[in-house]
């Protein structure tokens, strides 16, 4: 059928709404490397191919932000020579692929503790932000020792600071407060989640920016994830009702707005 040909399904799916914002965890990494009884770390590096790979057709098709979920703040209780691997990683995506986010318009930002990071995987990171700070494409925001308890327990804390100090008022703290404190106060909520390697859990991933997404699950690990599955998953959003807690159609479009 002709229908099952990648180009007519992504032509179909572009002429209908595109998610925003989509927010990836990156799983089964370790889990694809043991099928080939290859080291854990193999996995990690091929899933660099896949985040290349992903972040190029999430371009194409116009997402906004991608935001990947890359490294845990529980994921220091790995291995010491896993997390060492792992923090290399950045600097060896960036020196291979950064010559083309640049030509493809892609802005690099990151969440999470940024200064609990070794310098080396600092140093990486700040030179692509800096290298596609002016740049307006595609987001491509990492989430790297990122946990989102303590993004607001820090949000907490910036807004007892602000309320001690009498610049705010109990009657201020709002929705929109709490959402100006967070990591990604500059970015719209993620519209789609996608978890690879068939885990169905949120792993204290953007607890609060996930309160309206479409959450899909695929059992492909992240390594053999590939434009055929983001396109699925997309075909799989534009097919969900929308309604954010509303009924009416014509409501939908004004919470959008307001979001
Ligand atoms: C390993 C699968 C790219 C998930 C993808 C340290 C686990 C490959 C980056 C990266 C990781 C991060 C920041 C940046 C540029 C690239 C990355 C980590 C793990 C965590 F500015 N892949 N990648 N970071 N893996």
């Amino acid at each position: 059928m002709i229908l099952d040909d990648f180009s007519d399904r992504l032509d179909i799916a572009l002429q209908k709404e595109m998610p925003d914002h989509v927010a990836i965890i990156m799983d089964g990494n370790g889990r694809w490397a043991k099928q080939r009884n290859l080291p854990r770390v193999a996995g990690h590096h091929e899933g660099m191919k896949t985040v290349r790979k992903i972040t190029r057709f999430a371009n194409e098709l116009g997402i906004k932000v991608l935001t990947l979920y890359a490294f845990s703040t529980e994921n220091w209780k790995r291995p010491r020579f896993e997390v060492d691997f792992l923090m290399k990683l950045p600097g060896e995506f960036l020196t291979t692929y950064l010559p083309e986010l640049i030509e493809e318009n892609v802005k690099v930002e990151m969440i999470g503790n940024f200064d609990a990071l070794p310098t080396h995987t600092q140093q990486a990171i700040e030179n692509a932000r800096k290298a596609t700070e002016h740049n307006d494409g595609l987001i491509l925001n990492f989430a790297m020792n990122y946990g989102s308890r303590l993004e607001l327990v820090n949000v907490v804390k910036r807004i007892g600071e602000l309320a001690m100090t009498n610049q705010i008022e109990l009657e201020d703290i709002d929705e929109s407060l709490i959402e100006s404190c967070l990591m990604t106060s500059h970015l719209p909520e993620p519209d789609l989640l996608i978890r690879t390697s068939g885990e169905i859990r949120l792993s204290n991933f953007m607890l609060w920016q996930l309160a309206y997404a479409e959450f899909t699950f695929t059992d492909v690990y992240w390594p053999d994830y590939n434009e055929q599955c983001l396109l699925e998953a997309i075909e799989d959003f534009q097919l969900r009702n929308r309604r954010f807690g509303c009924v009416d159609e014509e409501k939908k479009g004004i919470n959008r707005k307001i979001r």
